[in-house]
């Protein structure tokens, strides 16, 4: 018989209607509340998306994915995917409850976020390895990090080709490429935290291999508190790019994310916009991982390697 194993797949979660914006909010910020106009901000924000994100139904369909994915690729294991969340249920908690509940012994965790630090992929790993510790019986194996991932450097090569074949060719020498990720409080460099060299190693891989010549590293998504984040951010980045060498276009890469919500909806294709609207170049921002087959192989290769 087949082995079976718990793939608990750990992902940010999102406001499935906008009455969750509030709690959600206050779970980001460890239990305070937001101010009534922090929350007008953020519901605004939500509301020029959509009023809701799409992110919840990615996630869910990732995971489905890589379920279905890692069953057609093996018959060795039976992975049993629990999908747990950060800020909104289902909780990290309650995924690693209800795999207890079903007799899984061993599991394997996997969060969606491709660089590892102690602000994102730690806490989320923390939060799994405890509960399971708690409950007793169930082991947890955590993948840490997986930005250097074989497909999926090839899936964003793949999209800055797509979005390089649109640009007139005689206009790719005013090209550049940004990548980017959600900046973190830069304290976290205090600690030799590796996210920011992950980051550019990630960048790295993908510009060698798609032969790109112009790129940067910027950071986005910065939070609202006094101490200071990593930068630059990407819209002055956007402006600095822009005095200093005069491209034309930019191309958008948020590579820390892997999916189309919020941070990407409205901060690089709403504010990013904006900027290069001022500036009167063009705005380029490839299809985001989502569930594509090519990114949901990454995935599987990333898990079978851990067991393997
Ligand atoms: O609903 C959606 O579509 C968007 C979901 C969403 C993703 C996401 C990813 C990351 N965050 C990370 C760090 C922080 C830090 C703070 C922070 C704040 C917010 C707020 C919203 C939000 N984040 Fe988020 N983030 C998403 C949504 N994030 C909403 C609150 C309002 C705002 O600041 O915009 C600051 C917390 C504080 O105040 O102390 C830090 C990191 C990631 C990427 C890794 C991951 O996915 O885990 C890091 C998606």
């Amino acid at each position: 018989t087949k082995k079976k194993i718990g793939l608990l797949v750990m992902a940010y979660g999102t406001p499935y209607k906008p009455e969750d914006i509030e709690p959600y909010y206050t779970h980001i910020r460890h239990g305070r509340k937001p101010s009534q106009e922090l929350l007008d901000d953020l519901t605004s924000r939500y509301q020029a998306i959509g009023g809701v994100s799409p992110l919840g139904r990615i996630t869910s369909q990732q995971v489905d994915s890589l379920e279905e994915t890692l069953h057609n690729r093996q018959d060795k294991v039976e992975f049993v995917a629990y999908l747990g969340l950060k800020h909104i249920h289902p909780f990290i908690e309650d995924a690693v409850e209800r795999m207890h509940h079903d007799g899984i012994k061993e599991a394997i965790s996997l969060v969606l976020a491709p660089h590892y630090s102690s602000f994102s992929v730690k806490s989320y790993n923390d939060r799994a390895v405890t509960q399971a510790e708690k409950l007793g019986g169930l082991t947890i194996h955590p993948i840490e990090s997986w930005y250097k991932e074989p497909k999926f450097i090839q899936y964003w090569v793949d999209q800055i080709n797509i979005t390089l074949n649109k640009i007139p060719k005689a206009e790719h020498d005013r090209t550049v490429v940004i990548f980017s990720a959600h900046s973190l409080p830069e304290k976290i460099l205090q600690n030799n935290d590796p996210y920011p060299d992950q980051l550019k190693e990630t960048a790295k891989l993908i510009s060698e291999e798609a032969g790109l010549k112009h790129t940067a590293i910027g950071w986005q998504s910065a939070g609202n508190t006094p101490d200071p984040w990593i930068g630059p951010d990407v819209q002055d980045l956007t402006r600095q790019l822009y005095n200093e060498h005069h491209y034309q276009h930019f191309i958008y890469c948020p590579i820390g994310f892997i999916a189309e919500h919020l941070e990407v909806l409205y901060d690089n294709d709403y504010e990013c916009r904006v900027v290069t609207e001022e500036l009167g170049v063009s705005y380029h921002r490839p299809e985001m991982p989502n569930s594509h087959q090519e990114f949901i192989d990454a995935l599987a290769d990333v898990v079978l390697k851990k067991v393997n």
